[in-house]
């Protein structure tokens, strides 16, 4: 075998006896978020996932090993090391064979919680359609991958950095159905709103739990996303992030910043023009989804 995965010894042991486990996305750590509040957001939100009855599974790439599931010193390693690539899928068979360090995107992550079976995955926001993809052509692979492999996305929606229409028309296109936990809106990651509808609706997580099983048993391959709102509480108004994105978004033009660096560019950009109130937002919804993936974690595997 050219490669394995290596699961820690918690996940190893909650697949071998069928328990519910939860598989969370590292990009947010290496990429998304600053030293050290992503090590410490990663780690509360491995606790949630256990607190509600599930098995965390981070996961990650450590000198060329696919990770399954990570000690508290590999966690920080990710957290705290320098050269770590951010992996998406084309990005996967390189990072392995030369060994390297790699942080999965939502596409990557996916791929792997598939091989290692399992079905529910945790993030922040996926990646989509960007605005202005008419010239650009930049399109996520996230939604590509969304398209055939079998594992549900909890997420706040998708942020606005993003053309969150073309998103949802790429999705629908591509057979992916998208179902807002709660709420008749499609939220904005920061926000509980989008300025657009949610083309589906579930209020409970045994009914998205439901929703999974038939879709898979009746053989249509793919991702259901769960948009799930982040808390009134911790919500920044969709107006003021819009104002902070358009800035972003010329810095970004201005820069001539290019591929795969343009969603870090971004986020990075936001953090710092908001001073911590997105990223206190952006740790909040990060810890309602990992409650919401653990929650239906336990009601699919029950099925
Ligand atoms: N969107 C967010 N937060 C994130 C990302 C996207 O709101 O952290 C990360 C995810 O890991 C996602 C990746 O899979 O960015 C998408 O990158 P790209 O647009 O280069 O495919
Ligand atoms: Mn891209």
């Amino acid at each position: 075998m050219p490669f394995q995965l290596h699961f820690s010894a918690e996940v190893s042991e909650a697949l071998r006896d069928n328990r519910p486990v939860v598989a969370l996305e590292s990009t947010i750590i290496a990429h998304g978020m600053p030293y050290p509040k992503n090590v410490e957001t990663a780690t509360a939100v491995e606790q949630i996932i256990r607190d509600h009855g599930a098995t965390p599974a981070t996961i990650a790439i450590l000198g060329g090993n696919i990770h399954v599931g990570l000690s508290a010193q590999q966690l920080n390693e990710l957290g705290t090391a320098k050269d770590v690539w951010k992996v998406s899928l084309r990005d996967l068979p390189f990072v392995v064979s030369q060994h390297l360090h790699g942080a999965t995107t939502v596409a990557a992550t996916m791929r792997i919680a598939a091989k290692a079976g399992i079905p529910i995955f945790v993030t922040g926001g996926i990646g989509g359609v960007h605005r202005g993809a008419a010239y650009s052509m930049d399109v996520s692979a996230d939604l590509t991958e969304m398209a055939q492999t079998n594992v549900a996305v909890i997420s706040a929606g998708i942020k606005s950095i993003l053309d969150i229409g073309l998103t949802l028309e790429k999705l629908e296109t591509l057979g992916v159905p998208v179902v807002t936990y709660g709420s008749d809106l499609f939220p904005s990651f920061y926000s509980r709103e989008s300025g657009f509808k949610s083309p589906l609706r579930l209020d409970a997580p045994s009914a998205i739990a439901a929703m999974l099983a038939v879709k898979w048993e009746l053989g249509i391959n793919g991702s259901v996303l769960i948009a799930n709102p982040v808390p009134v509480e911790h919500e920044v108004p969709h107006v003021v992030m819009e104002e902070h994105i358009r800035k972003a978004l010329d810095a970004a033009d201005t820069a001539k910043v290019k591929g795969k660096d343009i969603t870090p560019f971004l986020l990075k950009y936001i953090a710092e023009q908001t001073v911590g109130e997105s990223l206190a937002a952006n740790i909040e919804l990060v810890k309602n989804n990992a409650r919401l993936g653990a929650q239906i974690a336990v009601s699919y595997s029950a099925k």
